[in-house]
């Protein structure tokens, strides 16, 4: 469970200040606090008009019922979120692949999941599929030690669709219970660089029929709507099955979460709290809305 009061300051405050009705007015400036608060222009918009129809039934007349429009709109969007754990497979090892572009957290990620693991009494493997960055494999590898976790390197500048092909060999032959695969930052405007993703998941999938059990892209809380250019980039090229939104201890952009969900149906999985080994948690979406209604600033 997120910390008291950490939605709160990491959501900004939606309902117009000193709100007393609804007209042409505070419906334009609870428009553009939305937007301003990241829930993407889509969603904005409709929730605008889902506010417009409740006040024409005279449902909406104060900032208590303005909150609980908001409420009811926002738990729809998430409806189903937040209750499910990372799929896992029962016929052998489960693999999950960790994706996004240069510096996001995805090797942070990897090391707090594999210490989420490893505390449910799992037997975990990291395999450094980033064979590109130099001190990428060392930095995985403290990352394994602390967590306690197996670890499978490749050759550096090696092709780190073999690094997945041997983890996953390794794992089978080690009676390993999951594999995360750490892959290298790339932009996702890099043609060639996002087809060497592909084929890392294509290998996997070759390997291992039915894996990706998970794709996770990890995002970086703190840019806001570019994760959502990143979301859909990454999306042509593998199948993302959840997000990760890093680094939401350092932001007020937590209402990205809103626009990655109406705009692009991806549910935000997990939220990065830290640097440190604990400092991940499952997204909570009733956490989510409550923190954003309680949000002042
Ligand atoms: N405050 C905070 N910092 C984080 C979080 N997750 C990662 N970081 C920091 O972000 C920086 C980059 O993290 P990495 O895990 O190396 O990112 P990466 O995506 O693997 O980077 P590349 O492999 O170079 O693409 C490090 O300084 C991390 O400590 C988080 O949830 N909160
Ligand atoms: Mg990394």
């Amino acid at each position: 469970m997120a910390k008291r009061g950490f939605w709160s300051r990491a959501i900004r405050r939606v309902i117009p200040n000193a709100f007393t009705r609804i007209d042409a007015d505070s419906l334009e400036e609870l428009e553009e606090r939305m937007i301003e608060a990241d829930f993407g222009v889509r969603a904005s918009m409709r929730f605008v008009e889902i506010v417009e129809t409740e006040a024409r039934k005279g449902r909406a007349k104060d900032e208590r019922s303005l909150g609980r429009i908001l409420e009811g709109a926002l738990r729809e969007v998430f409806a189903g979120d937040g209750s499910e754990a990372l799929a896992g497979a029962s016929d052998g090892p489960t693999i999950h692949l960790v994706v996004g572009v240069n510096g996001v957290g995805k090797t942070t990620t990897v090391g707090k999941l594999a210490h989420r693991f490893r505390r449910e009494g799992k037997r975990v493997l990291v395999a450094a599929a980033d064979t590109y960055r130099a001190g990428a494999v060392e930095q995985l590898e403290r990352w394994a030690e602390r967590a306690g976790a197996e670890f499978v390197r490749g050759q550096p500048g090696g092709d780190p669709a073999a690094v997945a092909f041997d983890a996953i060999g390794a794992a089978r032959a080690r009676g390993i219970d999951v594999v995360l695969v750490d892959t290298a930052g790339r932009l996702h405007t890099h043609g060639g660089l996002m087809e060497q993703l592909a084929k890392v998941n294509r290998v996997i999938a070759g390997q291992r029929p039915g894996a990706p059990h998970e794709t996770l892209l990890v995002l970086d809380a703190t840019v806001g709507q570019n994760g959502l250019v990143q979301a859909r980039e990454f999306s042509r090229f593998v199948d993302v099955t959840g997000i990760v939104l890093a680094k939401m201890d350092s932001t007020a952009r937590g209402g990205i979460v809103v626009a990655l969900r109406e705009e692009l149906g991806i549910p935000v999985r997990l939220i990065g709290t830290g640097e440190g080994l604990r400092d991940l948690e499952a997204f909570d979406p009733e956490e989510f809305v409550a923190g954003l209604l309680a949000a002042r600033a």
